[in-house]
């Protein structure tokens, strides 16, 4: 089941069929057994045929948030971890990387508010006070307000690895900036709240229309579980809507690679689909 949140209502997707309804987005996702309430109402609503589909998408995709907090969790990759221990050398900051990858505790750092983040077919911003900027492809996970995963989206991450490189303590001023969360294309709801663990993820970028990076890696090289990360993020805390978990990159490109405006970041996770943005600054 994909559920696509549309500016005047919400599309729901399964088996081939598309069906709309309207429905205040918070109240819609945040329950429990979501896939059950969803394939529940089906019969009540109006089916669409895949044209009318196609263009309402096209026309009126939001990114698929609404009061939600966006979280991110770190280095939960090893690919992740060697990079960072790289950027960050000269600064001699390098151990605290491999310190929190053996760590009991994951690293998790707030990400985005809502209105913040970008959704598909929506610009990503790179910061001007960035040399070295990169997009970061992660399967993010919808988190009830319980505390309980219901769905799976695709994040991205977009990050200053100069900002961070100089000081691990400018994390915040590296990660958080108009436009440097993107989620989407739609919420993915599998039957059992379980997402397959061979599932692929993989980032292209193209600049002028050239294909400059492609890459793909699995989910299961996933160092912590997904519960794992989501039950440290609801131990102290409540999201009365629920929460958006990013959770963290595989997907590194080379250290000589840094994004240009213009540049056309897609990312495609089995079974959700693909989000696509193009880079850009925030406008003066
Ligand atoms: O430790 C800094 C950020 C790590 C991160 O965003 C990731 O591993 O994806
Ligand atoms: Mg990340």
């Amino acid at each position: 089941m994909k559920i696509f949140k549309l500016s005047d209502g919400v599309l729901l997707q399964h088996q081939n069929a598309s069906y709309t309804l309207r429905y205040e987005w918070n109240a819609l996702i945040n329950r429990d057994r979501l896939f059950n309430y969803l394939t529940g109402i089906l019969s009540v609503l109006d089916v669409i045929s895949e044209d009318k589909a196609t263009t309402l998408i096209n026309k009126s995709l939001l990114p698929p948030i609404g009061r939600q907090e966006v979280w991110a969790a770190g280095v939960t990759y090893l690919r992740s971890m060697e990079a960072r221990m790289e950027e960050s050398a000269d600064s001699g900051g390098a151990d605290l990387y491999d310190k929190v990858y053996a760590a009991e505790r994951p690293e998790l750092f707030f990400k985005s508010m809502p209105h913040r983040v970008a959704g598909h077919g929506q610009k990503v911003y790179i910061r001007r006070d960035s040399a070295w900027n990169v997009p970061e492809p992660e399967l993010t996970l919808f988190i009830n307000a319980k505390g309980n995963i219901q769905a799976y989206t695709i994040g991205n991450d977009m990050s200053s690895r100069s900002i961070e490189g100089e000081n691990a303590l400018y994390l915040p001023q590296a990660k958080i900036f108009e436009r440097s969360a993107a989620l989407g294309p739609c919420l993915f709801v599998p039957p059992d709240q379980v997402i397959a663990k061979d599932t692929a993820i993989k980032m292209t970028i193209h600049r002028n229309n050239t294909l400059i990076y492609n890459d793909e890696t699995s989910i299961n090289r996933m160092k912590r579980s997904f519960t794992e990360l989501a039950g440290y993020l609801y131990r102290e805390c409540n999201f009365p809507d629920g929460s958006f978990l990013m959770t963290g990159t595989c997907l590194v490109p080379p250290n000589d690679f840094t994004l240009h405006e213009g540049d056309v970041i897609s990312i495609n996770i089995d079974g959700i689909g693909s989000l696509v943005n193009t880079v850009s600054y925030k406008p003066l």
